[in-house]
């Protein structure tokens, strides 16, 4: 039986459902073992546990294999591995728009945070005004012209917003996020070219120095009312947002990051609105790290998950 009663949802039908896309792919990033990011967290009871919440989960045994859709040419000129992360959030859109579409909660587990142009796409495409909440230590907002890297892991919102020079490959992504629906919080390491691109289009951002000089409390009202009172929310959280101390498992930490409460808060707080459409939490790595350091990081990424559908301390 649930252990609480639910804040009732305006998007999600009754009975309440979760569709889970267990994404583990890679290819946005050089480090190998993100892709295992799902996996780990599901052998560490996420699923039961979101039924002991009172969800009817729906997932597919067999995480998709994306494999078969990875090329022979990957790359597209700096944009590394391009094609393959083009065709992986192709069909991860797919997936999130067919949950989006039966009126359940979407909920992808990553993966690293080049899959959020699949998952946005797919949930902008039947929830029209939908509004990002991206938590993040990272901006992710570079441009295939101001990537320094070519890691599309730090890409993804200039590509769901249309910015910078199109990429053929690309084309099935149509934007679908203008600069007034995204808010990020828990910034603080931010690419020069990014500065620029935040500034110019005013996009709402929240870093970890607005963090500490408002408090989460205070940072999510104005999160929330800025998206405003009757938007869908797709909340998009990186859990290198948190402090490395908190997750260390995680391929681009840094450190002054969001405590485990702040975390936590910002899942909780957007679940009271009962507006949340889509979850995705991404970017944990069972690889990196002593097993002290996977079980914490993992543990985490339960817990997150939880008190974004509805785990409440009281
Ligand atoms: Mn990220």
């Amino acid at each position: 039986m649930p252990t609480q009663e639910h804040i009732p949802q305006k998007f999600i039908k009754t009975p309440l459902t979760v569709g889970v896309v267990g994404a583990g792919f890679s290819g946005g990033q050089p480090r190998g073992g993100v892709e295992l990011g799902p996996t780990r967290l599901i052998e560490f009871g996420l699923i039961s546990q979101l039924q002991d919440l009172g969800w009817t989960v729906d997932f597919d045994e067999k995480f998709p294999n994306y494999e078969h859709l990875k090329p022979k040419e990957a790359d597209i000129g700096k944009l590394k591995n391009a094609k393959y992360v083009s065709a992986v959030t192709q069909s991860v859109s797919k997936s999130v728009r067919e949950i989006c579409e039966k009126g359940a909660m979407a909920l992808t587990l990553g993966g690293d945070h080049s899959l959020a142009m699949g998952t946005i796409s797919g949930s902008a495409s039947v929830y029209k005004d939908v509004g990002v909440i991206w938590v993040d230590a990272h901006a992710d907002i570079n441009t295939p012209d101001t990537t320094p890297s070519g890691n599309l892991h730090g890409c993804p919102v200039s590509f769901l917003m249309g910015l910078g020079t199109p990429v053929p490959e690309f084309s099935w992504l149509t934007p679908c996020l203008p600069a007034n629906r995204i808010v990020f919080i828990g910034l603080r390491d931010i690419d020069p070219g990014e500065k620029a691109i935040l500034k110019q289009h005013s996009i709402k951002a929240y870093s970890m120095y607005d963090v500490d000089r408002h408090g989460i409390g205070k940072i999510m009202e104005m999160a929330l009312e800025y998206l405003g009172e009757d938007t869908p929310i797709h909340l998009s959280f990186d859990v290198d947002a948190l402090d490395p101390t908190v997750a260390p498992s995680t391929g681009t930490p840094v450190r002054g990051g969001l405590t485990f409460r702040e975390g936590h808060f910002i899942c909780e707080r957007v679940h009271e609105t009962g507006r949340l459409v889509a979850v995705d939490l991404m970017e944990v790595n069972p690889t990196l790290g002593d097993q002290a350091s996977l079980v914490q990081t993992v543990q985490i990424g339960c817990s997150l998950v939880r008190s974004a559908l509805g785990e409440t301390l009281l």
